[in-house]
Order: C-alpha cells, then sequence, then structure tokens
C-alpha cells in the first residue's frame, strides 16, 4: 500500500516553517529499507539566523520566569509524552530499528527526566557565604546563559535530547537542537510536544542536518552553550572550537566499555548481564558492552562456549516484532563499518565463536541486520579490544587475575562505563574504585543508566570533559554562577583591610 510520504519543516521557535534551503533529505527504517518514514529539511545558515533571532527575543523573557513555573512546561511535557508513549515508541523503533520494549524505556527515560528536572525548579541551589565583615552577607546565584546549542545522535534520540533541553530549559535558557539525520523524527516530536505543553514562542527550535550544518551551530556567536553526543573525533573539534570561542561546552563521547568477570561470579546473572550488555540496542549505545574481560577459570571456557550458542538464539528482526530481542544497525554504511571490524579482528588473530555475518533471508533481507558476534581469542591491544564499534560485537580477552584485569579494563582511550561480576565485596569496591570510567556497575552490565539526584551521566578520559549529563550536576552546563554581597553596615566596609 502506497501512502503519502509526510514532508517535514524546520520547528523555529514555535513555528513550522520551511527551510529557505528547499531541500530535503530522507529517512528510511532501517528494517525495512524501502519504508520512507518521511522527507525532512536540509536547514541552512538562514534558517539558523531565524531561530537564533527568536531565541534572543525568547530568552530575554523566559530567564525571569521563576523556576517553579518554568518547570510546570516540563511537568505537563512528561504528561503529554505519557499519553502518547506508545505512539512516540513506535516511531522511535520505526526510526532506529530498537525493539519496541527498548524503545517504550527511552520515552519512558524522557518522561522521568522532564520529572527529575521540573523538581529541580524548586532548587537550583547556589550556596551561601559568611562574610569576613559585620553585617554583610554573601550568596552565589546560578543563572542561565543564553542560547544552547544541542547536537545529538541517532541511537538516542529521545532520551539523550530530553538530558540536555530538560536543564537548559529550566534553568531559564533556550535551546536549538540539531535532531540527527539518521533520526529526525523523535527529535522533532520532543520539540513539538514542549509547545503542546505550554513553552512560549522562541524558547526552542529543531532543525536537521549533518555535521556540517552542527558546525555552524557550533561556531554561532550567538550560542553560548554548546552541549554534543557524539565520536571522540567530533567531540575534538568541537572542543577545539569552543576554546577558541571561551564557549562552555559539554561533551559526550565514545565508549569501550568493559565487564570483568572474576572466578567467582554468580554465572546465570553474568550470561545475562554479558548479552545484554553486549547486543541491546544491537550494541548501538555509548555504554554497550563490547569487552568481556573474564578471569580463566575451571569454568571460564564452558561459559564463554554457552555464551556463544546463547547470543546465536537470540531473535533478530524487525523491532515492531514482540519478540524481536536484536534490531538492524542504523544504515547500511555503518553495517559495512562494523563488519570491517570483524574482518580485522580475524586476520589479526581473533576466533569467531558466533555471528560475524550479514543476516540475509526474507524479512531480513528488508533491513540492516547483523549477526550477533562473539570473538574470542583477543589481547588488550588489539584494535577490537581498544576501539569503539558500535555495534552488537564482543570482544572476549582473557586474564589471569584481578589485577590484570582492572589494568586491561583501563586500557582504552574511553572511560565511560565498566561492570564487574563478583561476590567478593572488596574486590568490587576496589574495582568500582579502580576503573578508569565514569560510570561503574557492581553485578550488572554496563547499560542502562537511570537519570535522578544521586546519578551523573558522563566519561573520563577520551569520553569527554567532564560535563555529566541525567542527574543534578547537568545544571551546572547550563548555568553561571554569580556572587552577590549585600551590605547592611551604612558604611563604606573595606575587604581586606577594615
Ligand atoms: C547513549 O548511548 O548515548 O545508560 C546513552 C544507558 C542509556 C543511555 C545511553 N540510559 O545505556
Amino acid at each position: 500500500m502506497q501512502t503519502a510520504t509526510t514532508t517535514y519543516k524546520n520547528n523555529i521557535g514555535g513555528k513550522l516553517t520551511e527551510s529557505s534551503s528547499k531541500d530535503y533529505f530522507e529517512k528510511y527504517n532501517p528494517a525495512d529499507k524501502s519504508e520512507l518514514l518521511g522527507k525532512f529539511p536540509k536547514s541552512n545558515a538562514k534558517d539558523l539566523e531565524e531561530a537564533i533571532k527568536k531565541a534572543k527575543i525568547a530568552f530575554e523573557k523566559w530567564k525571569k520566569v521563576p523556576a517553579p513555573k518554568r518547570a510546570e512546561v516540563l511537568l505537563k511535557a512528561a504528561e503529554i509524552t505519557t499519553k502518547e508513549k506508545e505512539e512516540l515508541s513506535q516511531i522511535l523503533t520505526k526510526e532506529t530499528g530498537k525493539p519496541i520494549v527498548e524503545a517504550r524505556g527511552e520515552i519512558q527515560e524522557v518522561i522521568d527526566t522532564y520529572h527529575f528536572f521540573a523538581g529541580e525548579g524548586r532548587r537550583i541551589f547556589g550556596t551561601t557565604g559568611q562574610s569576613e565583615l559585620p553585617n554583610k552577607s554573601v550568596i552565589t546565584i546560578r543563572q542561565p546563559i543564553g542560547i544552547c546549542g544541542l547536537i545529538t545522535a541517532w541511537n538516542f534520540p529521545s532520551a539523550v535530547p530530553s538530558w540536555k533541553i530538560a536543564p537548559a530549559l529550566l534553568s531559564g535558557n533556550v535551546v536549538i537542537l540539531k535532531s540527527s539525520k539518521d533520526a529526525p523524527l523523535s527529535g522533532y516530536k520532543l520539540i513539538e510536544n514542549l509547545y503542546k505543553a505550554g513553552l512560549p514562542e522562541g524558547c526552542a527550535s529543531v532543525l536537521f542536518g549533518t555535521g556540517e550544518f552542527g558546525d555552524l551551530i557550533v561556531r554561532h556567536p550567538e550560542t553560548k552553550v554548546i552541549s554534543i553526543t557524539g565520536s571522540v573525533e567530533v567531540g575534538k573539534m568541537v572542543y577545539e572550537t569552543c576554546g577558541r570561542m571561551l564557549k562552555k561546552c559539554a561533551l559526550e563521547l565514545g565508549g569501550k566499555n568493559a565487564i570483568v568477570a572474576l572466578e567467582d561470579a554468580n554465572q546465570e546473572l553474568l550470561l545475562d548481564g554479558v548479552l545484554w550488555g553486549a547486543f541491546g540496542t544491537t550494541g548501538q549505545r555509548c555504554t554497550s558492552t563490547s569487552r568481556l574481560i573474564i578471569q580463566k577459570s575451571s569454568w571460564s571456557n564452558s561459559f564463554i562456549e554457552k555464551l556463544a550458542t546463547t547470543a546465536k538464539k537470540l531473535i533478530v528482526g524487525n523491532g515492531l516484532n514482540a519478540n524481536t530481542q536484536v534490531g538492524p544497525l542504523i544504515t547500511e554504511k555503518h553495517r559495512n563499518n562494523v563488519h570491517g571490524f570483524v574482518e580485522r579482528a580475524v586476520k589479526e588473530g581473533g576466533n569467531v565463536l558466533t555471528g560475524g555475518k550479514f543476516l540475509t533471508g526474507k524479512d531480513l533481507d528488508k533491513g540492516w541486520f547483523y549477526e550477533p558476534t562473539i570473538i574470542s581469542g583477543i589481547k588488550k591491544d588489539m584494535e577490537l579490544a581498544t576501539t569503539e564499534v558500535f555495534g552488537p560485537v564482543l570482544a572476549v580477552i582473557e586474564v589471569s587475575n584481578f589485577e590484570e584485569a582492572i589494568q586491561v579494563a583501563n586500557n582504552v582511550e574511553y572511560g565511560l562505563s565498566c561492570a564487574i561480576y563478583t561476590k567478593d565485596v572488596n574486590k568490587a569496591m576496589s574495582a568500582a574504585h579502580d576503573f578508569e570510567s565514569g560510570i561503574a556497575y557492581i553485578n550488572a552490565p554496563t547499560i542502562g543508566a537511570e537519570c535522578g539526584g544521586a546519578t551523573a551521566f558522563g566519561g573520563w578520559k577520551n569520553t569527554g570533559n567532564g560535563s555529566r549529563e541525567g542527574g543534578i550536576t547537568a545544571l551546572d552546563t547550563y548555568t553561571q554562577y554569580k556572587t552577590i554581597y549585600i551590605d547592611y553596615s551604612d558604611r563604606l566596609q573595606r575587604a581586606q583591610i577594615d
């Protein structure tokens, strides 16, 4: 059946506006490459100028709205998202290929993020200090910064933009989102729902395009904060530009995350954890488990065999089928990239225990499906042990003891998420402290970060530049401090002199 294709427009400050480029790109379903999901504008510099103009005007008003009032928009948006959860999840599955249960999880993450930051509207705490002088007070408050340029990836096109949008708006900023060209509709829906929730005109825009367009946002002198989720390579370029412009910048980049399995691990728990960590979201999370660092033991060989036979049974297919466990890769190009890693790993001496091939067959021919892949015999310095694949490929690295396991886990340029499976509390806590990563898990895989007060999402080393998302520390990206001195002595008091 032929259905009419929707041609989407830029949403500039709440108004659907045709791009002055009059040019469009097409977005297809990765599980069914014949299904065109929509045409999206190739936004250009003129569109950005328009969004900036509206954002500047909106900022002057929005920053003066009390934070608890700003929070009400997020609460309302959470309510709307809850009502539309199923529809938004279906869109997400069609755009990214992720299984529908995972899509529902991601939309829930948007709702949770809105709830959490709405609560922060009653806090956004600063600090109070003690003056050195009598009859004088000192307080430090947080204030918004201005227009925030938000650039996000296709793998979490709803949740990750919400991690940026919610704290940015809540603290009084205005935002311009570039939705990823490989998953543009989810970001479009996020902005649409914020306006349905009562966001004033101009406070948010969504534009579309490639990295080149993203670069225009980064370089624009009126964007005062840049937050980007993407590759290390792109992150370095963005950081350089922001550095030259002294612009605030938050980077959330790649990962090469490891599960360390010690000889006393609960094997059943480990099996489930590794499968979920490595093949959930088809390995396309920056937190995906891409290395299993396993201590040689009486059971390690049989465990690795069992892991491979269980991975082979995972149901790969269209994420809209309720029984699908693993979806497709996002594009043909990405599938070729992933396969390239496998081929090179084999050349370097890796043994493919399962997978390593494109999946073919009736429905599988329709999309970019790839077999869940496990490769053993990987040594700590090989490409597959050190470079992010962003696909369903798990490298198995055998080690002799706990110390070696930690060394191998840390032997990468990235530092996002590491996990340890053990019943020994001393080793578990030592590992959690010694992992060079922003997130550590004990007896749980490397994926599935939550949002809320105690949580902070972000990485060490080349995974980022110290900023955090998802929890209260996200406010550090979107606020600047001001220290206010109140002198009620009615006389000149000279600090450090009188
Ligand atoms: C990402 O892949 O960019 O912790 C984010 C997780 C998810 C978020 C992943 N909540 O796995």
